[in-house]
């Protein structure tokens, strides 16, 4: 039996366990990248680890997410960040030089190598053929510190694509009928192999697109093939000798598959509040809208931007819309600087807004007061722009510059001339503000700086014997990690300082909730299906853990989340039966009893509420090692005590 792409990857990079799915097993980590909103943590984590120089082949840390500075507090993280690299091996990407999945697909990645980052949208690499996967920080400081990478062996689902795209139909537009068909659990437990004819028509950038919005899925990862288009991509940008292919052999055998002809999909948007809530463009035209929004790490590409400027070029913004753009890296604006593309897209009176995240996570540009805003972002969750009656549609590039004109949603294939643009014979590559490490002689030397809104990671204890708890917040299905731990201009700074960022836990569905916590001895969190689903911020485990959360009991786990919660060393229980649910309520007494003596021997695990005198049934999936982390009190502990 033949090997898909993943598995041939894995295979290379197996350290244990056996390549069956359901099976836990490590992989080996060539590289790792951070960004600064998850950064600082991971690298106290990594100094707690007393690991003198990393061990990856390649590590980098970029600054493109608290850039906007409102205090203190991000230019201190930025300093700490750019220090600790100096020091122990990492290369530092300046803020400016772009967004983390961006500049990493141009400069840095590699087909067939693995990659984990601090940052759910890591898989944006898949579109090179690189086996990339988000994950928390403290996994990463473990990756850096030549540990491997634990997960479960997901099914691989293969996505045949067919066919090719009509003009102004866009990768963006695959990657959201993707999401209509599987939903933004359908991916969890999976990695997505993409095939077929039409990915000869699809450039790396493009495939990148998709790839870096499988996270919302719930996958794993998502990965193309590297082909000629990959030896393309990286030769102009003076990376050939980083080529290698790869592809499924012909007997490949994959869990599911899901054919999609690419000459019948039509422009498509995600409507609030949800990546899977997507709708055909046609049906949903003629909107008023007050705000675009173009960039992000799904879509600022060159050929996208060159594609918005040729779509703005000699128009003017809609009066009633704010345009704001922020190209993807440096090397992108620059090209657009160079070649005049940029002079057509500030003459048509976008706001250009630096390479950054920006917007994408509510630092700046939140929309008017119940705001309709196209944005060409991954992720429409409630309040996540930073409006919390905000209404947020996520779109492909083509769709936002023509509705921006327009002022209302507009279908592109109606109203703008088809337009290709070619991956460029040389990309525009200056390296300047990627700062290289020190060298192992220097490294001692160097001081590491820290400012006074960094504080330590929360002390964690080892499992107790019995948990007696209050049930402390009751939540629904689909809970995301913005809901946990939102993010935004006034609480991003804060996420190196987890007693401050804790006051804003869950404050989106429960303003009390941090405050009720607190006064509790301990507490318990109960909620639906695919909780803690987007972002890979540790902060909403951490939060919960700095509020004393002992565990948290759901229908169902997304898997970034859940390795987050046990390496905090917090519970992940699951009802074994959906309707128990039921059967908790806010403020009820919870006990269970003699679980580090349940977990230690993976028995089922008897929730009592003492307040109905109902039991409940939950249980607690745990592999050897992610049982020793919890019965350790964390991963960061685990690792300490074991030497790793
Ligand atoms: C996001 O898109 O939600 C983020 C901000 O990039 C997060 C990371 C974070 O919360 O810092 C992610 O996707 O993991
Ligand atoms: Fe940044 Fe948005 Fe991408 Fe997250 S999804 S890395 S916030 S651009």
């Amino acid at each position: 039996m033949g090997y898909t792409i993943a598995q041939k990857i894995i295979k290379n990079h197996l350290v244990s366990g056996e390549m069956k799915v359901g099976n836990d097993i490590g992989i080996r980590i060539d590289q790792t990248l951070t960004q600064d909103a998850t950064g600082t943590m991971a690298y106290l984590e990594f100094e707690a680890m007393g690991i003198k120089r990393v061990k990856t082949e390649k590590s980098v840390a970029y600054i493109d997410h608290n850039t906007l500075q409102t205090g203190f507090e991000n230019a201190d993280d930025h300093r700490f960040i750019q220090s600790v690299c100096k020091k122990h091996g990492i290369y530092f990407s300046r803020p400016g030089n772009g967004i983390c999945h961006q500049v990493h697909l141009e400069r840095f990645g590699i087909p067939t190598k693995t990659l984990i980052g601090s940052d759910s949208h890591t898989p944006t690499a898949g579109g090179l053929g690189m086996l990339a996967m988000g994950a928390g920080g403290l996994d990463v400081a473990v990756a850096m510190g030549g540990g491997a990478y634990f997960i479960t062996m997901p099914k691989i689902v293969n996505i045949e694509l067919t066919g090719k795209l009509n003009d102004n139909v866009s990768a963006k537009d695959i990657i959201l009928e993707v999401l209509r068909i599987m939903s933004v659990k359908g991916g969890v437990g999976k990695i997505i192999e993409y095939s077929g004819d039409a990915i000869k028509t699809l450039s790396v950038p493009q495939r990148a697109t998709i790839t870096n919005m499988g996270a919302e899925l719930g996958a794993t990862t998502s990965i193309f093939p590297s082909d000629e288009n990959t030896r393309e991509f990286l030769k102009a940008q003076g990376r050939e000798q980083d080529f290698m292919p790869i592809s499924p052999d012909d007997d490949a055998v994959y869990d599911e598959h899901i054919k999609i002809d690419l000459s019948t999909l039509t422009p498509l948007a995600a409507c609030p509040h949800s990546p899977d809530n997507v709708k055909k463009i046609s049906d949903l035209e003629g909107m008023k809208i007050n705000q675009v929004s173009i960039g992000s790490c799904t879509n600022s590409s060159y050929a996208d931007m060159m594609k918005v400027a040729h779509i703005l070029k000699g128009k003017t913004v809609h009066p009633d819309v704010s345009l704001s753009i922020a190209p993807g890296s440096k090397q992108v604006l620059n090209m657009l600087a160079q070649n005049g593309a940029l002079s057509d897209i500030i003459d048509a009176g976008a706001r250009i807004l630096e390479s950054a995240c920006g917007p994408c996570i509510g630092m700046g540009q939140a929309p008017n007061s119940k705001g309709v805003s196209l944005r060409t972002f991954n992720r429409n969750f409630l309040g996540r722009s930073g409006t919390k009656d905000g209404e947020i549609y996520l779109v492909s590039p083509e769709t936002a510059a023509v509705s921006a004109i327009c002022g209302v949603l507009t279908d592109p294939t109606k109203h703008a001339d088809g337009y290709e643009v070619k991956i460029p014979e040389h990309f525009l590559i200056n390296d300047n503000m990627v700062i290289e490490p020190a060298s192992v002689e220097e490294m001692d030397s160097i001081n590491v700086l820290r400012g006074p809104n960094i504080k330590e990671f929360p002390e964690t204890a080892p499992l107790q014997s019995d948990i007696k708890s209050t049930c402390s917040l009751k939540v629904g299905d689909n809970i995301t990690t913005d809901h946990i731990m939102p993010a935004g201009a006034k609480i991003l700074p804060l996420r190196s300082n987890i007693p401050a960022i804790s006051e804003y836990c869950f404050t989106v569905c429960d303003s009390s909730f941090p405050s009720r916590a607190k006064s509790l001895e301990s507490n318990i969190i109960v909620g639906g299906s695919n909780y803690g689903q987007g972002s890979s911020r540790e902060h909403a485990a951490l939060a919960p853990l700095y509020l004393k959360v002992k565990a948290v009991i759901v229908k169902s786990f997304a898997r970034i989340h859940r390795a987050n919660l046990i390496n905090a060393g917090i519970l992940p229980l699951e009802f074994v039966d959906e309707n128990d649910y039921n059967n908790i309520n806010l403020g009820d007494e919870l006990d269970i009893l003699n679980v580090r003596d349940k977990i230690k021997n993976g028995k089922e695990i008897t929730v009592i509420n003492k307040t109905t005198g109902k039991e409940i049934k939950t249980k607690c999936e745990l592999t050897q090692r992610s049982r020793d982390i919890i019965l350790a009190g964390g991963l960061l502990k685990y690792t300490m005590e074991k030497g790793e």
